[in-house]
């Protein structure tokens, strides 16, 4: 009988940490051995002058999320394929809570949902009505489950939190052990521009990003700090969009306090000009907080060298132009308002951050698979298993053709949406296969993998989200468990 059930010969394995030329072995789903090169037989996949890369960790994904209104077109399914196709393995995807209910029930049809795709998942759960019953009794129970972060949104209507919400949740995280994501963006500062810009007839999809210009993302991200800071509990700041928000993190990291960036690739390859076109058109760029100039993107990718944006997730949040589902749900002729916010992502987030970053010498492969995968493994409490190649990690493997050269089609992109806002991008760098716990899932952009076989990654308590014991005058106002 074989020692391994596959081996992967002759790539450049990316550790994050520097490259080496070997071979790895699976057995079980897991990588068994790493070796300059294991012995002939069984099983074999040829990765000669390939890169071999950690399977993406995409930590930031809303797929088939039920709302009031309906259900994400985007299904697990689909999502698996996106997911595949573009070299990812693993997504953290969001449990929603709307207010006036629990979130339990809904944890239940979550679960059922994201089981029936392909693709690897974990949980965030939304928090937008922080009851009693909620924080005291439903969130135990929830962290019983292996859900270990909280996400709440300090704008949107019906999803914002106050501030007063917002200071529970993260004394409830910080009992349990949880990580806080948060969205930062000021909801009364939108609300009044937005107000002011239909009473003055301005209601082109253009208008959304003059509704939240970067000062409602800074000042929300100083403020979701500096309460995260007061109850010492530490927090991940979703998508941040330009350097003015980034600045806020980086201060408080210089004073020890443990927040984390993430960004994404729109923050670096789309602008709020491309909102600006005739008709509906621009729409199929609306997501927040908005597209910025092109000057923000050198920015951003300073501040992802930096360290200070550590993660590079892609927000997929998809909704397809054409049909009465996605874009158009208000009609075309619906203000920026009414037009529903998020872009597909899942399966150009890595070409394009290998592209823009690695091909044209903006980061380095590691600090790209760091971003990618390493990072927000282990800042979502999915390390070892996921995020890197090491012994005991599960099989999760792009091997990616750095010197490939696409043109991003939507076609490319396999997921169920009419279109893509990276129409047209030509990437240098693409991934030929995905393996996934050791089945190759994705081989020359064909998937081929079962539905029903994604695996639910639980997570246990981890050190990262444990509070630094630093207290306003060494006084806990939180609560004892
Ligand atoms: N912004 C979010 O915060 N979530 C989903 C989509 C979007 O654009
Ligand atoms: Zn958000
Ligand atoms: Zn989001």
């Amino acid at each position: 009988m074989a020692d391994y059930d596959l081996v992967v010969r002759g790539g450049e394995v990316a550790t994050g940490f520097g490259t080496v030329r070997c071979d790895i072995g699976v057995k079980g789903g897991r990588i068994v051995a790493l070796a300059e090169q294991l012995p002939l037989g069984g099983a074999s996949v040829d990765a000669t002058g390939l890169l071999v890369l950690p399977g993406g960790v995409d930590s930031h994904c809303h797929i088939e999320e039920p709302s009031p209104s309906g259900v994400n077109e985007e299904s697990f399914q689909s999502a698996s394929r996106a997911a595949f196709a573009g070299g990812t393995t693993s997504v953290v995807c969001f449990v929603p809570q709307w207010k006036g209910h629990g979130v339990l029930e809904r944890f239940a049809d979550s679960s059922a949902r994201a089981a029936r795709g392909m693709v690897d998942y974990a949980f965030h759960q939304i928090i937008s009505d922080a009851t009693e019953e909620v924080l005291e009794r439903e969130i135990p129970q929830l962290v019983a489950q292996g859900v270990r972060s909280l996400k709440v949104f300090l704008t949107y209507e019906p999803l914002h939190v106050s501030d007063t919400d917002y200071l529970k949740v993260l004394v409830t995280a910080r009992k349990h052990g949880c990580l806080v994501t948060v969205h930062c963006e000021n909801y009364a500062a939108i609300n009044w521009r937005t107000e002011a810009l239909l009473a003055a007839g301005m209601t082109a999809p253009k208008y959304h990003a003059w509704a939240r210009p970067p000062v409602v993302e800074r000042e929300a991200t100083h403020r979701a700090i500096a309460l995260a800071e007061l109850v010492d509990q530490p927090i991940q700041v979703f998508h941040v969009s330009c350097a003015e928000a980034a600045e806020e993190i980086a201060r408080a990291q210089r004073r020890g306090v443990k927040v984390w960036g993430e960004t994404c690739p729109q923050y670096v390859t789309l602008t709020a000009d491309q909102m600006d076109q005739p008709g509906f058109e621009g729409s199929k760029f609306m997501c927040s907080p908005a597209p910025r100039d092109k000057d923000e993107h050198a920015r951003i990718w300073d501040l992802i060298r930096r360290g200070v944006l550590d993660v590079v997730s892609s927000d997929h949040c998809a909704f397809s132009f054409e049909g009465d589902k996605g874009k158009a749900q208000n009609g075309r002729d619906a203000s920026f308002r009414d037009i529903p916010n998020g872009i597909p992502g899942l399966a150009a987030r890595l070409p394009i951050l290998f592209s823009e970053g690695v091909s044209k010498g903006r980061i380095s492969l590691d600090e790209f698979v760091r971003v990618t995968a390493t990072n927000p493994a282990r800042l979502m409490g999915l390390a070892p298993r996921k995020g890197s190649i090491a012994i005991g990690a599960d099989a999760d493997l792009a091997l990616w053709d750095p010197k490939a050269k696409r043109t991003i089609t939507n076609a490319l992109m396999q997921h169920a949406i009419d279109y893509t806002p990276y129409e047209g991008l030509e990437v240098t760098g693409w991934p030929v296969m995905t393996i996934r716990r050791g089945e190759v899932v994705m081989r020359d952009g064909v998937v081929q993998a079962e539905p029903g076989t994604a695996q639910y990654l639980p997570r246990a308590p981890y050190d990262m989200v444990k509070p630094r014991g630093v207290l306003a005058n060494g006084f806990d106002a939180a609560p004892p468990l």
